[in-house]
């Protein structure tokens, strides 16, 4: 068998050509360089995991003393060996000034992982949950209709949404130092569930709303840091997918979140829905990729509970296997929710196969 890979040696190259590169030749943006970086894990064939969360708490503990921790607590590291090769966090609650997210996890805390896990080679990667605007509630109130249309230019919160919510959302990502980051706002944006979501703004609306937070950290903030990852939710065609498409010049990868849930019918078939919808996704959209020149990715993914013992192996891996998927992200391991966890954790009864998945030779980690 191969030798399994890691992620340390190509982000040896990376920098080797990085440093390398000829005097006439414009400075690689910390933007480009991660770009570039994803392109030549899919060119080989390689399948980065992700985790949402992973350093900051996991299946029953969490970092107390972020100041003074070392960070190296992780429940993917405990059942591996490794950790993920992409850490995903939440920015839900930045825009509110407050100190922790809509997680209680502490910024400082989100800040500091974020740039110790680019270090040790990792790939770090930002969602956001924001609270609604205009009524106060969370991410999930889809109680108006009208709250993306008050954020845009003319309408009552614009000056709010630009001068308070997005330079507080730049000045954290400005705080990174130049750590590269994919960068996935207004996401799950075909559904209903969320107030940007399919029912609750214009095809128009949605993508001044991601313009708009495009422009303001770009040209405005002037970041040079961030990678764009457009991630709409999944059971969508290639129509509704494209429908609210911000435009290629202000996405980098196409991404899908997609997760695997038990009906009436069991274990079975919901693995067997869960594989073929997310083939059909993954087949339209690496059409999409090609055309575009995109990257793309699974960005959220997960069943809940593991409940199935060969998930990863049986399920989750076929599915996949046969697209140029840079990364794929499983969901949080919740510490005080004892069954909301999507990665095995230590001492769990199904942790063999995600150990066996870790070992695959087209899957990448990240060596301690
Ligand atoms: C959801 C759940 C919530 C959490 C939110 C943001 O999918 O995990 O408990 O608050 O993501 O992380």
């Amino acid at each position: 068998m191969p030798m399994k890979k890691t992620m340390t040696l190509l982000c040896a190259l990376t920098l080797i050509t990085a440093c390398s590169s000829g005097d006439k030749k414009p400075m690689e943006t910390p933007k480009d360089q991660l770009v570039a970086k994803l392109f030549s894990y899919v060119g080989k064939g390689d399948i980065l995991y992700g985790h949402q969360d992973d350093l900051s708490y996991g299946h029953a503990w969490k970092v107390e003393d972020w100041e003074t921790d070392s960070l190296t607590r992780s429940d993917v590291k405990a059942v591996t060996g490794m950790y993920p090769a992409v850490v995903g966090f939440d920015l839900g609650g930045i825009e509110m000034g407050d100190k922790a997210n809509l997680d209680s996890v502490a910024f400082g805390l989100i800040r500091k992982a974020a740039m110790l896990h680019a270090e040790r080679g990792g790939i770090v990667t930002f969602s956001w949950h924001p609270r609604n605007p205009l009524t106060g509630g969370d991410a999930w109130d889809i109680s108006s209709d009208q709250v993306v249309k008050s954020l845009l230019e003319g309408g009552e919160l614009n000056d709010l949404f630009k001068s308070v919510w997005l330079k507080r959302l730049g000045d954290f990502l400005e705080s990174l130092e130049g750590t590269p980051v994919i960068f996935r706002p207004w996401h799950e944006n075909i559904g209903s569930w969320f107030w940007w979501g399919g029912k609750l703004c214009t095809e128009q609306e949605y993508k001044d709303l991601y313009r708009t937070t495009w422009i303001y950290l770009t040209e405005v903030r002037k970041l040079d840091n961030i990678v764009w990852c457009y991630s709409p939710n999944s059971n969508i065609s290639v129509e509704e997918y494209m429908s609210r498409y911000p435009g290629d010049e202000f996405v980098d990868i196409l991404g899908v979140d997609h997760y695997e849930y038990v009906g009436e019918d069991g274990l079975e078939q919901a693995g067997v829905r869960f594989a073929e919808e997310l083939k059909r996704s993954l087949t339209y959209m690496n059409v999409l990729a090609k055309d575009h020149h995109k990257l793309m990715c699974l960005s959220e993914t997960g069943l809940e509970g593991l409940g199935d013992p060969t998930w990863w192996t049986r399920v989750l891996h076929p599915a996949i296997a046969d697209f140029p998927v840079a990364y794929v992200l499983t969901w949080r391991n919740a510490h005080d929710k004892p069954g909301h966890f999507y990665a095995a954790w230590e001492g769990f009864e199904n942790a063999s196969d995600m150990k066996a998945f870790s070992e695959l030779e087209d899957i990448v980690f990240l060596k301690p």
